[in-house]
């Protein structure tokens, strides 16, 4: 098994780390500086930051608070929120950020995956996926792409994506369950599963993580490749090295 990664994400909302559930009821968490510092002092594997409103207000992501962040971080830096373009992604890594994920400018022009890849390697390019779950009998697929801060359903299946996501050249899927975000209640492990199993690029699990065992089970059942987590980072409920020798004691292997 190769090295399993545990990743805060910093949802940002006007220059703050906010969490909701269900990407709704945003509430104000903490100071994003103060977090990635603390993230990195407490061992963290990566880190994620999500300017989340970007595409919803039509806009950049906000370099200057990414730019913070750069330079307190100490670990590798994803950031995603608003990329729609390769200009997008080369202004965020000459501040020094290691890899940039995008979301909806994927599904609006999925040829921007393959330009990226070949432009920045596929190791700087991270495709994140929100997911929701449909009834069955109602013509939507059961496993569907939702974009926009999870605002506009695409009907698209969620499963052929990530292949497509794959094939176009992403280095890794940030896989997000709508349904289960912020909820603590564990991750959608049938859709974690079900995308690593179709594709052969690495799966971070996202959405739900509630208790020490759902990062277990993300890996050993959802097989995802990774595990992000923020309402139980944020809020102090289960601390970093506590994830990781639980991990580890579970015969995982962590750093
Ligand atoms: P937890 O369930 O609290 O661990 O959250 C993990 C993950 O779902 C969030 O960090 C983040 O990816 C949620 N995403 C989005 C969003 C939150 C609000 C608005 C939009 C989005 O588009 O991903």
């Amino acid at each position: 098994m190769n090295r399993i990664r545990i990743i805060p994400c910093l949802d940002i909302k006007d220059g703050r780390v906010v969490k909701g559930i269900n990407f709704v009821n945003l509430r104000d968490a903490r100071d994003p500086e103060e977090a990635a510092a603390a993230y990195c002092r407490e061992g963290a594997d990566e880190l994620v930051f999500l300017d989340i409103f970007a595409t919803v207000q039509n806009r950049k992501t906000r370099l200057e608070w990414v730019k913070t962040i750069c330079d307190i971080v100490t670990i590798p830096f994803t950031v995603g929120g608003g990329i729609a373009n390769t200009e997008d992604m080369q202004a965020l890594i000459e501040l020094g950020v290691d890899k940039v994920s995008i979301n909806t400018a994927a599904v609006k022009t999925p040829t921007l995956i393959k330009e990226a890849s070949r432009k920045f390697g596929k190791k700087r390019l991270t495709v994140a996926i929100d997911g929701r779950k449909n009834p069955a009998g109602h013509g939507l697929p059961r496993l569907e792409v939702v974009i926009k801060s999870g605002l506009e359903s695409t009907g698209i299946d969620l499963i052929e994506w990530a292949k497509q996501v794959e094939k176009l050249g992403a280095g890794e899927i940030l896989l997000t369950s709508k349904d289960a975000d912020g909820t603590k209640a564990g991750y959608d492990l049938g859709m974690t599963r079900a995308v690593a199993e179709a594709v052969k690029i690495p799966v971070i699990a996202s959405g739900g993580a509630g208790t020490l065992e759902h990062l277990y089970e993300a890996i050993s059942i959802g097989k995802a490749s990774a595990v992000l987590a923020a309402s139980i980072f944020h809020f102090g409920e289960i601390r970093i090295s506590e994830a990781k020798a639980y991990l580890k004691n579970k015969g995982i292997n962590i750093s």
